[in-house]
């Protein structure tokens, strides 16, 4: 198996400890300690079910346990597709208890992910859900996953597992738990966007991790008496730690689930649980926004919603706070590592206007033009960055590696930002070929990919397009090969390759040929910025 690692150079490393950043805490501590300081408070909400800080322990302990019982082993990577469920938290903490290590899928995602990540991350185990909160059987993908995946020993269904094993009847003695992991160990994989290509793997810390999320709450305000709503998938980065659920269990928080994040579903939660913060992408920011003019739900609880995961216009950010009556925090953050937020006592132009700065005294950021020389202030540039809780290298990929960090370890966030002069970032836009669907990044390449695999394509090019509530939609250009695929069509051919709808192209324009320059073929790049560019003029037939 590759190892599992991320590591930074000694110097950084103590630096980092001597400031107080990282402190030796472990997930399997953290737990520990906040079930045996208030056993009786409550930490997760969901469903029908209210478990506390003891409840949660116990049952990830008899996960964990039961893990070792069916055979898999201190170490071994599981993948974990589930949503906002109380089991994610007792699946989740069971493998941190059990030395083991969790690889978060999205409940979007299908067979082509998750065998993409069930073999990166050479797992031997998966855990899901029979059904999804949106009704989604995942087991004919758990069966079609097996027969793809050789390495794979264990599958664990929370549910009605048929032939697999029952999360529920997971057990064992406590005392066969491994003793508490190095800190400095790799405690997960979270995943990346997936800017080029398949998503890669992001190997997170205890200590860097915890670090990101105790520093959150700090700035977010929460506490012991929070009470945060995880209305976005559990398992994506920034409901997670920004300040998340993971920040929100930390601070001895209750946790309030949503099975989806749409004003139906949340307002009754906020006006039952008094939830006080949560974190939405800027198109379900909008639509609370809309909705909480007529509910007849009491939002009052809310002090705090966090926006962030795709750019939040000023427009947009001004219909928030009055709507719902809360602050509003600009969150700008990445699964790799930085995280910068408005803070909640900032003046409005900071609040409105900016996505904020980072968390850390010793997050660098560098903004650099196209040959890495520092643009000077105020200027638009490619955002580097290092720190405490940014990442050095991806799992198992030299490739990426070698065009992600630079020579000194800074990651190349492929972010086009400028700084203000108070410091705060502005995101500008972006070096790299992705769309942020509101959101859920997706690569342009990816879906070409997909896409040339059929019959009838000859090439493909995949573009964002402006979306006014997704923020920016998929645009496929296709050249026909033989006879002309129906845009339906296509779409439908395109779900059946098993893949997270949310990849499937919104919008999709045949061309006869692309376009060449007089010295030949232009790069991809070039390619799609020009078929946007004649999109957006309306230079193309639909
Ligand atoms: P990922 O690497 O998949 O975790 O996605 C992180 C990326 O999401 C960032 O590098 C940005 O491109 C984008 N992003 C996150 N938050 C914001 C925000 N508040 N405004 C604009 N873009 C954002
Ligand atoms: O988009 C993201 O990945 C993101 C956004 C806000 C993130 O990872 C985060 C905060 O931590």
């Amino acid at each position: 198996m590759t190892p599992l690692q991320q590591t930074w150079p000694a110097d950084f490393a103590a630096r980092y400890r001597a400031a107080g950043y990282w402190r030796g805490e472990t997930f399997p501590g953290f737990l520990r300690q906040r079930a045996a300081g208030r056993p009786e408070a409550t930490a997760i909400i969901g469903g029908d079910q209210r478990w506390s800080y003891a409840e949660l322990l116990a049952r990830a302990e008899a996960a964990g346990a039961g893990y070792l019982a069916l055979g898999l082993r201190p170490g071994d990577r599981v993948v974990v597709q589930l949503g906002n469920i109380p089991e994610f938290f007792s699946a989740v903490f069971g493998l941190f208890l059990a030395g083991m290590v969790p690889v978060y899928a999205l409940p979007a995602h299908r067979l082509t992910e998750i065998a993409h990540f069930v073999a990166k991350a050479e797992a031997a185990g998966y855990i899901a859900a029979a059904r999804g909160t949106d009704g989604f059987d995942y087991r004919p993908l758990a069966r079609d996953l097996r027969a793809a995946s050789p390495g794979l020993r264990h599958v664990i269904l929370v549910g009605e597992a048929e032939e697999f094993t029952p999360f529920a009847s997971l057990g064992g003695d406590p005392a066969s738990l491994p003793p508490e992991p190095d800190p400095a160990s790799v405690a997960f994989l979270q995943i990346s966007g997936g800017t080029t290509g398949l998503s890669k793997l992001i190997p997170r810390t205890h200590d860097d991790y915890i670090y990101s999320f105790r520093a959150s709450n700090a700035i977010c305000g929460v506490g012991p008496e929070s009470v945060f709503l995880v209305a976005l998938p559990a398992a994506h980065n920034f409901p997670m730690s920004s300040p998340g659920h993971m920040g929100a269990l930390y601070a001895g928080a209750r946790v309030v689930l949503s099975p989806t994040p749409n004003p139906e579903a949340a307002f009754p939660l906020i006006a039952r649980e008094g939830v006080t913060i949560t974190g939405l992408v800027p198109p379900l920011a909008l639509l609370w926004a809309q909705a909480a003019e007529r509910t007849p739900h009491d939002l009052t609880s809310l002090d705090v919603l966090l926006v962030g995961g795709a750019k939040l216009t000023p427009e947009a950010a001004r219909r928030i706070r009055p709507a719902l009556g809360c602050q509003l925090q600009q969150v700008f953050g990445m699964a790799e590592g930085l995280v910068n937020y408005t803070r909640l006592d900032d003046p409005d132009a900071v609040i409105l206007d900016t996505q904020g700065r980072p968390i850390s005294p010793d997050d660098e950021v560098l903004i650099v033009d196209d040959a890495g020389e520092p643009v000077p202030e105020g200027e638009p540039g490619y955002l580097l960055t290092r720190g405490p809780y940014t990442i050095r290298g991806y799992h198992n990929d030299d490739a990426a590696n070698a065009r992600a960090f630079t020579a000194d370890g800074f990651y190349r966030t492929g972010d086009v930002v400028r700084r203000t002069p108070g410091g705060n970032l502005v995101v500008q836009g972006r070096a790299g070929d992705h769309i942020n669907r509101a959101g859920e990044k997706i690569s342009a390449e990816e879906i070409e990919d997909h896409l040339l695999a059929h019959p009838h394509v000859f090439d493909a090019a995949v573009v964002s397009v402006p979306d006014e509530f997704l923020g920016e939609r998929s645009c496929a250009f296709i050249i026909p090969r033989g006879e002309r695929p129906r845009a339906a069509a296509l779409k439908g051919w395109m779900r059946g390759r098993g893949i997270a709808d949310f990849k499937v192209p919104d919008q999709i324009v045949l061309v006869e040929a692309f376009e060449t320059t007089a010295a030949g073929k232009i790069s991809r790049r070039e390619l799609r910025a020009r078929l946007r560019a004649r999109l957006l003029a309306g230079e193309t037939a639909e």
